[in-house]
């Protein structure tokens, strides 16, 4: 099938430099995304936006050339709830990738155990509403109650000034929830300003919630260039990533978010955002957490899953 891009779409970059940072052995992109090809893996009638193709393959290359071990590859929204491409992608991988897939009520247990079998560990709720639609919160619970059991986890991806009326929905979830980019706060606003405040304390408050620390280029206002002073790109996200990574070490995540669905402004450099990474995780420690410890626990543990659901309960509430 033949697709045309959004109007002003911008391609990821072919290019990415080689990082400077080099990333501990193990290290693993946890967030990412495939796109299509849109003539094998149809985009989906309900998406919002058309990309261009972003292949299994492409996206491997990219982790080898960066010096990443393995990848999560999170569904995209223009897939709708259609999991093809990404289950695809999770088998090619040679046990080096795992995913989060979108599912509605009507997915059936079998497609659940198939997709588990696949490598996927969690499923997503969108609440950006540019990029889904509506689903009411008893049909998201009735979801994560149906895959609790598998030791399945909650993507949410939300922006920050939609978290007071969301906080109740996803503080009363019954599995780990990890929240996309750190629930995109507006880095305009002081890092301990109220609304920063509240995304911290629902993690201060809820031992089960995770954050990724990713994305600075969707987030920066100062951009991809280093500031009079500062040393590094998207310098006005530092303060945001850096105090969840040191106030939480141990449930924290980080990825490229290539291929960067709808950048308006630039298209950033891989390489660079690796180069990001050393400025919010400042020591080894740290660095290892984020980078293979957290992400090896949460989408790597098998034991857990073969011990049933209590035991990856209890896995669960054993960090920090
Ligand atoms: C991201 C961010 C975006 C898009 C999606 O699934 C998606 O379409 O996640 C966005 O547009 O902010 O994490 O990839």
């Amino acid at each position: 099938m033949e697709f045309t891009k959004t109007p002003g779409w911008l391609d990821w970059y072919a290019g990415p430099s080689q990082p400077r940072f080099n990333l501990p052995a193990g290290a693993v992109d946890a967030h990412c995304h495939v796109f299509g090809p849109g003539d094998q893996f149809p985009y989906a009638p309900e998406r919002k936006y058309t990309p261009c193709d972003a292949s299994k393959e492409q996206l491997f290359a990219l982790r080898d050339h960066l010096g990443f071990d393995k990848n999560v590859i999170v569904q995209a929204t223009c897939h709708g709830s259609d999991n093809r491409a990404l289950v695809d992608a999770l088998k090619a991988s040679n046990n080096k990738a795992r995913g989060v897939a979108t599912v509605n009520r009507q997915v059936t247990d079998a497609e659940l155990q198939a997709m588990h079998a696949a490598g996927v560990r969690g499923t997503r709720f969108n609440f950006v509403k540019r990029l889904a639609d509506f689903t009411p919160r008893e049909v998201l619970l009735e979801i994560a109650n149906r895959i609790a059991p598998l030791g399945w986890h909650v993507v949410v991806y939300f922006e920050a000034q939609d978290l007071p009326e969301l906080y109740d929905f996803f503080t009363a979830l019954p599995t780990t929830v990890v929240v996309d980019h750190m629930g995109r706060p507006d880095v305009s606003k002081p890092v301990d300003g109220p609304e920063f405040e509240l995304f911290v304390k629902m993690m201060r408050e809820h031992g089960n919630i995770w954050s990724k620390v990713s994305c600075p280029e969707r987030l920066s206002l100062s951009g991809p260039k280093a500031l009079n002073g500062e040393q590094n790109a998207y310098a006005d996200v530092v303060p945001f990533a850096k105090r969840l990574v040191e106030t939480f070490p141990d449930r924290v995540l980080w990825g490229t978010d290539w291929p960067h669905p709808n950048l308006k402004d630039h298209m950033p450099d891989d390489g660079l955002l690796v180069d990001f990474i050393p400025h919010i995780a400042t020591t080894p420690e740290l660095q290892q957490k984020l980078l293979v410890d957290n992400p090896t626990r949460l989408y790597w543990n098998d034991e857990a899953l073969r011990d049933g659901p209590q035991h990856a309960v209890q896995a669960r509430s054993s960090t920090d």
